[in-house]
């Protein structure tokens, strides 16, 4: 017997089983929130990108209380490089001028190499650190689901529906919930909990195509209303 929980959201009310969605934390890595990492480096706006961390906090304690899959990424690299598109090792600066950085990906920063698995700035914030048992997916692109195997480890857990957050929302999460629902999943990106790099113009143009025309991609929910319905 479906438990069927509703949340107001764009473009109309989000409603979801909370046994079968889960709860998509992309990318919420000392390399994108901290300075001297990787996003710091490239001239991301640290204040605008740090913002979600707190609201994510929220999030992630409702879920869990809820009894909902959670799943967090990881956006990086083999040691090697050799899971690296070459299209994103020869274009990776946010500065504003564009130039390219003093360091890219797998270079030595002071959290260790960038965007390289194992090393400190690669891993997730303190705060938002995962609980044991919770997925943890490794991702070498911005999407969750290019080579990586969330598809089948959602499907082997009959998931239908995802609540997503995190980090960039111009970046790694449009393009996971995009792939995501190409897929077929139902999608919810929640305001508070996602943030990046250019605050003034990118989230609230990325938030505005999800929910466009009916849906375009998902549904956009602020978190509040969300924290009500599930605690
Ligand atoms: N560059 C940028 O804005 N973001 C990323 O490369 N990764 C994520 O969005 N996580």
């Amino acid at each position: 017997h479906p438990l069927v929980l509703s949340v107001d959201a764009k473009p109309y009310a989000f409603s979801f089983d909370p046994k079968h969605t889960a709860l998509l934390v992309i990318d919420m890595q000392r390399d994108f929130l901290l300075a001297k990492g990787f996003g710091d480096i490239q001239g991301g706006n640290l204040e605008a990108v740090q913002a979600s961390i707190a609201p994510t906090k929220k999030l992630l304690e409702a879920c869990r209380g809820a009894g909902m899959t959670m799943v967090h990424t990881r956006e990086g690299h083999k040691a090697d490089l050799s899971d690296c598109p070459s299209s994103k090792l020869v274009r990776q600066s946010a500065a504003p001028n564009n130039a390219q950085p003093s360091l890219v990906i797998g270079d030595k920063g002071e959290m260790g190499r960038l965007l390289v698995r194992g090393e400190y700035g690669h891993d997730i914030v303190d705060e938002l650190r995962p609980f044991p048992g919770e997925m943890v997916i490794d991702k070498p692109g911005k999407g969750t689901f290019w080579n990586t195997n969330i598809l089948h480890m959602l499907k082997a857990r009959a998931i239908t529906h995802l609540i997503v957050s995190g980090v960039t929302t111009e970046c790694c999460f449009a393009t996971s919930i995009r792939e995501a629902n190409d897929r077929g999943f139902e999608c919810c990106g929640i305001e508070e909990a996602t943030s990046g790099y250019n605050d003034a113009c990118f989230k609230k143009a990325t938030l505005d195509m999800i929910h466009w025309s009916q849906g375009l991609f998902g549904f956009v929910a602020n978190l509040q209303p969300l924290l009500d319905v599930l605690t």
